[in-house]
C-alpha cells in the first residue's frame, strides 16, 4: 500500500491536515457531482436545526432546497449508489488513511454538503466527535482517534467561497470551551483553496470547518469518516445495511467481524483484521 511522503507525515504531524492533488479524477468527480444533484431529490437524512439538536439529522423525503445550487447536508450515503461504496476505500486515499491510522479501523460516517452561495451564513469553526472528543487531543506522534477524507467536487479558487478553512496546528492545543469567538476569519485560520478532486484528510482534533460562501456557486464536497475499532460508527445503528454490496474490506470497515457479536469484539480486532485491511481490495 502506498504510505506518506516525508513531507506529508511532517505536515500532518505539525498542521494536522495534509491536501492530495487530484484523489478524484475528472470522471469521478462529474459522476458524484451529478450523483448529489440526484441525491438531494431523493428521501434522506437531513440537519432539523430548529426540530433537533445540534448535529442530528431527521429522515427526510428530499432536501429542502432542490435546486442542484442550493444547500444540502445529506448522511449516510452509501445506499445512494455503488460508487459511494466504493469510496470507502479510494485506493490512493485510503492507503494513507491507513498509514496514518492503522489497520485497526472503522468507516464511521458519509455525508454530502453543498454549501450553497449566500449572504447569510457566516461559516464556523468545531472540532469534530461532538463534546468528548472535542476535549481529546492528540500529540504530534499520535495515532489519530478518528480523521476525515474531504473531497472537492469543484475547484474552490478563493477566500469565502465556501472554502474548507483550519487552524494550522489547532490540534494540538485544547479547544476553547468559550469557542464563540472563532470563527473562518480569526487570526490563525486558513481557507484552503484546491481543484475539484483534490482530498484534505484532518485529524478530528483540528479546528476546522466551512468559511462562508460569497462567489457566485455552490461548493461542492463529500466527506468520510473513520475512526478507530473501538470508537464506533455513527451513521447508522447496527451494520450497514449495505454490506452485501461490498467486498471483504469494505464490510469489515462497516463493523462485520465475519462472526456475532461477542464481548471482547472491537476491543481486540478480528485475528485476519491486517490481512483484510492491508490485502487486495477486492
Ligand atoms: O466544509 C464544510 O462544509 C464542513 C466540513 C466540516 O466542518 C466537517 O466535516 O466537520
Amino acid at each position: 500500500m502506498k504510505t506518506l511522503t516525508e513531507e506529508q507525515r511532517i505536515k500532518w504531524a505539525t498542521d494536522g491536515y495534509i491536501q492530495l492533488e487530484g484523489a478524484l479524477n475528472s470522471d469521478e468527480v462529474s459522476f458524484f457531482s451529478a450523483k448529489l444533484d440526484e441525491v438531494r431529490q431523493l428521501p434522506g437524512f437531513e440537519p432539523r436545526p430548529d426540530e433537533l439538536q445540534r448535529g442530528h439529522y431527521k429522515w427526510l423525503d428530499h432536501a429542502d432546497d432542490l435546486d442542484p445550487e442550493g444547500f444540502m447536508d445529506r448522511r449516510d450515503l452509501l445506499t445512494y449508489d455503488q460508487a459511494f461504496i466504493d469510496l470507502i476505500d479510494h485506493p490512493g486515499v485510503f492507503d494513507l488513511i491507513v498509514d496514518i491510522m492503522g489497520p485497526w479501523i472503522l468507516f464511521s460516517m458519509s455525508q454530502a454538503i453543498v454549501r450553497a452561495a449566500t449572504n447569510t451564513f457566516p461559516g464556523y469553526t468545531h472540532t469534530d466527535g461532538g463534546e468528548a472528543l472535542r476535549r481529546i487531543r492528540v500529540t504530534e506522534t499520535s495515532r489519530p482517534l478518528a480523521m476525515k477524507a474531504m473531497y472537492l467536487l469543484n475547484d474552490v479558487n478563493s477566500e469565502d467561497s465556501g472554502n474548507f478553512t483550519v487552524f494550522p496546528g489547532s490540534h494540538l492545543r485544547p479547544f476553547p470551551e468559550d469557542n464563540s469567538q472563532l470563527n473562518p476569519h480569526t487570526p490563525g485560520a486558513v481557507q484552503l483553496t484546491g481543484k475539484a478532486g483534490d482530498a484534505y484528510l484532518f485529524s478530528h482534533a483540528l479546528w476546522h470547518g466551512p468559511a462562508p460562501n460569497h462567489s457566485n456557486r455552490a461548493r461542492k464536497t463529500l466527506l468520510y469518516n473513520y475512526c478507530q475499532m473501538f470508537v464506533r460508527w455513527y451513521d447508522f445503528d447496527s451494520i450497514s445495511k449495505v454490506a452485501d454490496q461490498c467486498t471483504p474490506r469494505q464490510r469489515r470497515l462497516l463493523g462485520d467481524l465475519g462472526y456475532d457479536f461477542r464481548p471482547g469484539s472491537y476491543f481486540y480486532a478480528p485475528l485476519d483484521q491486517e490481512e483484510i485491511i492491508y490485502g487486495s481490495p477486492a
